[in-house]
């Protein structure tokens, strides 16, 4: 009898950088899979350079000329001998030409088939993949609307106040609140152009406006033999213009009925797509419990590690097994969520100024260990963060028997983080983690910009002990003094440390 042996990838090049590079390096070693760096000019010494086994230039800084060059990406694999690619997520991850550009070259990519990524891309073309698979979705248009008069029309049978989107949307770029018919006109010439320079397709579609829904995910995973399972949910809610600031799983709000529906639901959306590897299908829920399919992310996702700390399972050698052509090595049933996990988006940027990026030197950075925490993190001490991309530092990533527990560790970790020579967000997740309304869980898309105008001219409340080396507090001082997110507990110091002795060190900032 023949046997069908499995053919496991030698070599993979992950085309992408910082801390989703890292951590697909580390998936590659643990399967005895060699992980090939690409890296552009400002990237040569960074640290997923230095993890992985080899690693090939591909030009200068700018991410068109090197880590958007598909033609760049494609010539390094073939070159290092690579039989599969890993696109991370950013960058590439969502262009259907690289997958192309893969199946050309002979190089398995770890990820959908360039069909069923244009599938789901158009908002409208997944809408009808929706509608086909039984998926409930806000009210509204199936197809892009053709022109003005016509959005006058169907706006009224709608209803206001409705959203108009982008039909290549995605970031909430070409997307308008309409709150009557008179703003109509504005708000369509607006949301077009802005689409259009967005996505080079100015195409817009309608739904229902929704004031303020949860947002919450549904991890997929498919095999190529038609397998599909669901791996709970993730809360995305506390959000920035668009961009996740803290994620957690489960949701305080999905009960086992809510999880089991929206699952099956995300499955039959994934299956009526012809959808392979990793996923996410999005939805907005509200207050009553009821879901809405958004849109489906075709790729691995950043908040992706919560998932894997509540399911024990690690998503990235999956998606590598599936992309070998391994059917999934669990069933829906095998799935058993565990405790809960939170994590934290830390990012080199300024919160008390408009959040701008804060690039530069890291003069020197202590990382949380100690129960339940978990670093992914794409920097190191001395290295100096680009300007050029994405400011993320790393994810600092919480597990807890449950949500309560999962806060505090997070709460301590954070307390224990240090980055000293550049500005981060570190202290606003300080600040944000004590919020009782957080703590609650009595959050939506629309809370975090709520919470940052209350927090607004709050007074910096100063660290009251602070146990860091001498040197360090001074840097301290000289970095987070002064910031209203630099909130830190009174520490709970013994008198024996107080009083004791001549030769302690005594690191409280003060002024
Ligand atoms: C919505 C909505 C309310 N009603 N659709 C924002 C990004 C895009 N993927 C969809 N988005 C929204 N669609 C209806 N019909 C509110 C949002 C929205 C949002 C969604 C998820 C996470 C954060 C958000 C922040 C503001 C608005």
């Amino acid at each position: 009898m023949l046997e069908f042996v499995e053919a496991m990838f030698r070599k993979i090049l992950i085309a992408n950088r910082g801390e989703i590079a890292v951590r697909i390096a580390r998936a590659c070693h643990e399967m005895g899979i060699a992980a090939v760096a690409v890296y552009s000019e400002v990237d040569r010494g960074s640290l997923h350079v230095q993890l992985a086994d080899q690693a090939y230039p591909i030009g200068p800084a700018p991410s068109r000329e090197s880590y958007l060059s598909i033609e760049k990406i494609i010539d390094v694999a073939r070159r290092a001998g690579c039989d599969a690619l890993h696109p991370g997520y950013g960058f590439l991850a969502e262009n259907a030409d690289l997958p192309r550009a893969c199946a050309e070259a002979g190089i398995t990519f770890i990820g959908p088939s360039a069909e069923a990524m244009e599938r789901l891309g158009s908002k409208t073309a997944a809408r009808h993949v929706a509608i086909q698979a039984g998926v409930p979705m806000v009210p509204g248009t199936l197809d892009p609307i053709e022109d003005p008069a016509r959005a006058h029309v169907v706006a009224n049978e709608i209803g206001f106040p409705l959203l108009l989107k982008a039909v290549a949307g995605g970031g909430g770029k070409g997307m308008r609140v309409v709150e009557r018919e008179a703003e109509l006109d504005d708000s369509w010439r607006t949301a077009g152009s802005e689409a259009l320079n967005a996505f080079g397709d100015g195409r817009l579609y309608m739904e229902r406006y929704l004031p303020s829904p949860r947002h919450i995910e549904i991890q997929l995973l498919a095999d190529n033999e038609g397998h599909c399972i669901y791996l709970g949910e993730r809360e995305c809610s506390v959000q920035r213009r668009h961009q996740k600031v803290i994620e957690e799983a489960p949701s305080s709000v999905v009960e086992p009925a809510l999880r089991q529906e929206m699952g099956e639901a995300a499955v039959r959306l994934a299956r009526a797509a012809g959808y392979q590897n990793a996923g996410t299908a999005e939805f907005l829920v509200d207050e009553d419990g009821r879901f809405y399919f958004l849109e489906v992310n075709t790729r691995l996702q950043v908040e992706h590690p919560v998932t894997e700390a509540v399911t024990s399972l690690d998503l990235v050698k999956l998606q590598i097994r599936i992309a070998a052509g391994e059917p999934l090595p669990i069933r829906q049933e095998d799935v058993i969520l565990r405790g809960h996990a939170m994590e934290c988006r830390v990012y080199a940027e300024d919160p008390d100024n408009h959040f701008f990026p804060s690039p530069g030197k890291i003069l020197s950075m202590r990382l949380p260990e100690g129960p339940g925490i978990r670093n992914d993190v794409g920097v190191t001490s001395g290295w100096t963060v680009p300007g050029d991309y994405d400011p993320i530092l790393g994810k600092l990533i919480a597990w807890g028997a449950d949500r309560e527990e999962a806060v505090a560790r997070l709460t301590r970790a954070l307390d224990e983080y240090s980055v000293v020579g550049i500005k981060t967000n570190l202290g606003l997740f300080r600040r944000l983690l004590r919020d009782p309304e957080f703590a609650r869980g009595a959050i939506h898309t629309r809370w975090l910009d709520g919470w940052l105008s209350r927090a607004e001219g709050a007074p910096a409340t100063l660290p009251e002990e602070e146990t860091a080396a001498a040197l360090a507090a001074v840097l301290w001082e000289a970095t987070t003094n002064g910031s209203k997110y630099a909130t830190r507990p009174p520490a709970r110091v013994s008198r024996w440390k107080r009083e004791g002795r001549a030769d302690q060190v005594d690191n409280q900032p003060r002024r």
